[in-house]
């Protein structure tokens, strides 16, 4: 049955600003733009859109975190990440009910220990599937497609900021049409069904469409996307928002209307992300445009970078990030900084003070163990906390958040929710006595998490 309803909040969970580590940043400052006039300027890309209410990330190789050129500038600059590779289909089954989450799951702890969003990509592809999946149709394509979107979506419950749900069904060209592919085959209502599968399986995160070649409004692939995303908020289809990959291959290709487009489906009731930015060559006013035009659209939440260096990059060729080879800032990173350092401050959930660290709060004794609070690292926008639990091995801690904060990622557990998704029930599942998650403050810096219950077995 069709479920549009979610949680209360998560599009207000990345109003709150990182004013702490803007902070931080401008004493720290080499190199940064420093605009006179502007309330702070801070000196990373992440701190600075996150002062903006929105995030800068970028999608992540796995096996690069071994290299600690790379990490320092992913921890140091981005606070999102996408992966790259190691979420798609032929990643993570790549035989039939046979799960490999090793890679991602290593990329979800990183950015985890880092306050790192993760955007899930992607549930529901015609490319990247393993062999097995390729040789199917009909309903047996089908169903195999479901219970991927399934048991994906339910292993990472509770870490994903969004998922993109569906990725790159539409047919490029003037056509308007779906793209075929097998799974397209399959009938047409096969991106719904995606979608409420996903919600289904984790009811917290935002589902998104994903695609390329949807930036400029006059597209004929553009407005067909647009004319699905408009009937699936019309018969309540779960979307929560549009990615636009945003490969474009040098100035032209950028398309002046490109706000309209963002705008556009901004109206519709959906957030907007840019999700897989780079630019042929890197030109500097290119990318200004990309970051303005983005703050200039409140739903827009934020931009994705398809890689850090040069080097990193599917098309290394054409040199289109923000950083070369050798890790240093290319004249496009000062544009976008300084673009994000002059846009606008979201008018709410700018905290004036820093957010208190929290107090620790021990519940009494309930039933057979006790779970302490300690509060752990904060951030302008989020805060973790962990949770020890004494008098028991096996146990299930019921916590309660204050609306409109929104846990937002978790670990050392298995978490259930209640249908509000402010009471998380979190259960030990071998990883240990402590467990612990990120909460978003979503404008309130003050409130902190209550248990309200320890229960033994
Ligand atoms: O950058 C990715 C590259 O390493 C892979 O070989 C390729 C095939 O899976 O996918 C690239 O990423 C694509 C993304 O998943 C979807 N949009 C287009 C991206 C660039 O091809």
């Amino acid at each position: 049955m069709a479920n549009s309803s979610r949680a209360p909040g998560r599009s207000r969970r990345l109003r709150a600003a990182l004013v702490v580590s803007a902070a931080v940043g401008l004493l720290a400052t080499a190199g940064a733009v420093v605009l006179p006039g502007s309330a702070s300027a801070a000196s990373t890309l992440g701190a600075s859109a996150a002062e903006r209410g929105r995030y800068f990330g970028t999608a992540v190789a796995v096996s690069r975190l071994n290299d600690s050129a790379y990490t320092t500038i992913l921890n140091r600059e981005f606070n999102q990440v996408t992966a790259e590779n190691e979420m798609k289909i032929d990643a993570l089954q790549p035989n039939q009910g046979q799960f490999n989450y090793g890679n991602a799951d290593r990329l979800v702890q990183h950015a985890r220990s880092q306050g790192m969003l993760v955007r899930g990509h992607t549930l529901a592809w015609h490319s990247q599937q393993p062999g097995w999946m390729q040789n199917m149709s009909g309903t047996t394509l089908r169903n195999a497609m479901l219970n991927h979107v399934t048991q994906v979506a339910t292993h990472f419950r509770g870490q994903i900021e969004w998922w993109d749900v569906v990725n790159e069904a539409f047919a490029d060209g003037s056509s308007g049409a779906r793209r075929d592919s097998n799974l397209q085959r399959t009938g047409n209502d096969w991106i719904e069904a995606a979608f409420r599968a996903a919600r289904q399986a984790d009811p917290n995160a935002d589902l998104c469409y994903n695609d390329y070649n949807i930036d400029n409004w006059n597209d004929a692939k553009t407005q067909a996307v647009y004319r699905m995303v408009q009937d699936f908020k019309s018969r309540g289809v779960p979307i929560d928002c549009v990615g636009l990959q945003s490969h474009f291959t040098g100035g032209s290709n950028y398309p002046s209307n490109y706000r309209t487009t963002l705008s556009s489906f901004a109206a519709l009731g959906v957030d907007v992300h840019i999700t897989e930015l780079d630019i042929r060559n890197a030109p500097t006013d290119a990318y200004r445009n990309v970051v303005n035009d983005c703050l200039a659209v409140a739903r827009c939440k934020g931009i994705t970078v398809w890689g850090i260096r040069d080097s990193d990059s599917w098309r290394s060729s054409e040199n289109p990030l923000l950083f070369n080879g050798s890790g240093q800032k290319k004249p496009a990173y000062d544009a976008v900084l300084a673009a994000l350092n002059n846009g606008t401050t979201p008018p709410t959930g700018n905290p004036t003070t820093p957010p208190p660290t929290g107090n620790p709060t021990t519940p009494p004794p309930s039933g057979g163990c006790t779970a302490t609070v300690t509060p752990g690292q904060v951030w302008g926008d989020r805060y973790n906390t962990s949770v020890t639990v004494s008098g028991a091995s096996t146990w299930s801690v019921v916590v309660a958040i204050t609306a409109p904060q929104k846990i937002s990622a978790t670990w050392s557990g298995s978490p259930t929710w209640d249908s509000s998704g402010n009471v998380m029930t979190m259960r030990s599942n071998g990883s240990g006595n402590t467990f612990g998650f990120t909460t978003m403050m979503n404008g309130n810096s003050s409130a902190r998490p209550q248990i309200r219950s320890c229960t033994a077995g």
